[in-house]
C-alpha cells in the first residue's frame, strides 16, 4: 500500500499539515468548531457568546497553558464537576484543534480542575435546551462530541489523560480517546449514560470495549457501575494510578517525555493502533509498511540510528 486509506484513523503523511483529517481541521468540524474564546493574560479562556452559566458562576472556562512543547488543556468548571455546556464545549474543541495544529506542541495533557475530570454533558443546560426544543440538544453530538473525539484520536501527537477525579458520560469518552491515561487514587469512572436513559456517545461504544473488553464495557454501560482507580487499573481502563498529590507531576513527567520523543513516529504509532483496531491483519500490515516507509525518510530515524551506533542518546526534533 503506497498511501494510507482516507479515514480519520489513517496514517499521517510526512509533510502534511497538522490535523490533515477533517476532524482536526479547525475550519471543517462544524459550527461548534470555530474558536470563540478570548485569550486572557492568565491563560484562561472565556466564551465570546456564552449563554448564562447553569450554575451561575459565569465561568464556562477552559484553561490552556504551554510548558515547552507540552500543551495542557484543563476543563475548569469545578462547581459543576467540569460538566460541559455549549460554551465550554466551544472552548474545549477550539483548544484541542489549536493543539493539534500547532507544530510547536508535541504532547498534550487533558485534565480537569478540582475533584472532577469531567462529568460529561451539563445536565442542567441539557434540561433547559430539551424544554426549549433547542435543536442543539442533538446537533451537539455531531458538532462537538464527535468532532472532539476525532480531534484527540486524529491528532498527530500523543494526548495524555490526567484523570484527577470523577469521570462520567462523555468525560469517560474523552479519557478513553487519549493515548495514555494516568489517574489519581481518588478518581472514579462511570459511563452514566443509561442513568439518564441515553446510549453511549463520545466514542465510548468503540473505545471502552477495546480497553477493558466487551463484558466489562457492558457492565459499565448497562449496570452503571462506578469503578474506583484500582478497579480501572485492573481492568485496563487506566495505565497507572498515583497518589493524588503526585498526579500533576506524573502527568507532566509523562507528557514531557513524550514531547521529547520522535513525534512523527509517535504520530504513526498512534495512527497504526487506531487503524488496526478496526481492520484485518493484511490491512494492518500494509499500514505498518506505509508507516515505516514514511519514517525511513525522516530525520529523527536517521539521527536515532546514528546515535545508537555512536552509543549516544538521540535528540529528537520531531520530524
Ligand atoms: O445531546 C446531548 O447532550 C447528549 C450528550 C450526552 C453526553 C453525556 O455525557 S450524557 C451523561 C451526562 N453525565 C451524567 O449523567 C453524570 C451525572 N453526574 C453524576 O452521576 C454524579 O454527579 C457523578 C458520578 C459525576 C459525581 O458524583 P459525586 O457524588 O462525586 O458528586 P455530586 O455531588 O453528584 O456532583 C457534584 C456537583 O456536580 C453537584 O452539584 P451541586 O449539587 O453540588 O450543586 C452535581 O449536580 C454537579 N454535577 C455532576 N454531574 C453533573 C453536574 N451538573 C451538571 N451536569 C452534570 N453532568
Amino acid at each position: 500500500m503506497g498511501t494510507p486509506p482516507p479515514s480519520n484513523t489513517e496514517g499521517p503523511e510526512r509533510g502534511d499539515a497538522p490535523g490533515r483529517s477533517g476532524a482536526t481541521d479547525p475550519t471543517s468540524a462544524g459550527s461548534a468548531s470555530a474558536p470563540v474564546g478570548e485569550g486572557r493574560p492568565d491563560g484562561r479562556l472565556r466564551a465570546g457568546h456564552a449563554a448564562a452559566d447553569p450554575v451561575g458562576d459565569d465561568s464556562p472556562d477552559v484553561v490552556a497553558t504551554t510548558d515547552g512543547a507540552v500543551r495542557t488543556i484543563r476543563i475548569d468548571r469545578p462547581r459543576a464537576g467540569n460538566a460541559l455546556t455549549l460554551a465550554t464545549k466551544d472552548l474545549l474543541l477550539g483548544e484541542l484543534q489549536r493543539a493539534a495544529a500547532d507544530p510547536a506542541v508535541r504532547a498534550v495533557v487533558l485534565t480537569g480542575t478540582g475533584r472532577a475530570f469531567c462529568a460529561g454533558q451539563d445536565l442542567r443546560e441539557h434540561a433547559a435546551l430539551l424544554a426549549a426544543g433547542d435543536p442543539r440538544v442533538s446537533s451537539t453530538v455531531r458538532d462537538f462530541y464527535n468532532a472532539a473525539i476525532l480531534t484527540i484520536t486524529g491528532m498527530r501527537k500523543p494526548v495524555v489523560a490526567v484523570v484527577n477525579g470523577v469521570t462520567a458520560g462523555a468525560g469517560l469518552g474523552f479519557a478513553c480517546a487519549c493515548d495514555l491515561r494516568v489517574a489519581g487514587r481518588s478518581a472514579t469512572f462511570t459511563a452514566a449514560f443509561a442513568g439518564v436513559a441515553l446510549a453511549a456517545d463520545s466514542g465510548v461504544s468503540f473505545l471502552l470495549p477495546r480497553l477493558v473488553g466487551s463484558g466489562r464495557a457492558s457492565r459499565m454501560l448497562l449496570l452503571g457501575e462506578r469503578w474506583d482507580a484500582d478497579q480501572a487499573l485492573a481492568a485496563g481502563l487506566v495505565d497507572a494510578v498515583v497518589d493524588d498529590a503526585d498526579l500533576a507531576d506524573e502527568g507532566r513527567r509523562l507528557a514531557t517525555r513524550l514531547a521529547e520523543g520522535p513525534t512523527e513516529a509517535f504520530a504513526w504509532i498512534k495512527a497504526s493502533l487506531h487503524h488496526a483496531a478496526s481492520t484485518d491483519l493484511a490491512s494492518a500490515l500494509s499500514f505498518e509498511e506505509a508507516a515505516q516507509g514514511a519514517l525511513f525518510r525522516g530525520e529523527d530515524h536517521r539521527d536515532a540510528v546514528a546515535a545508537f551506533l555512536a552509543k549516544q542518546r538521540p535528540t529528537y526534533r520531531g520530524r
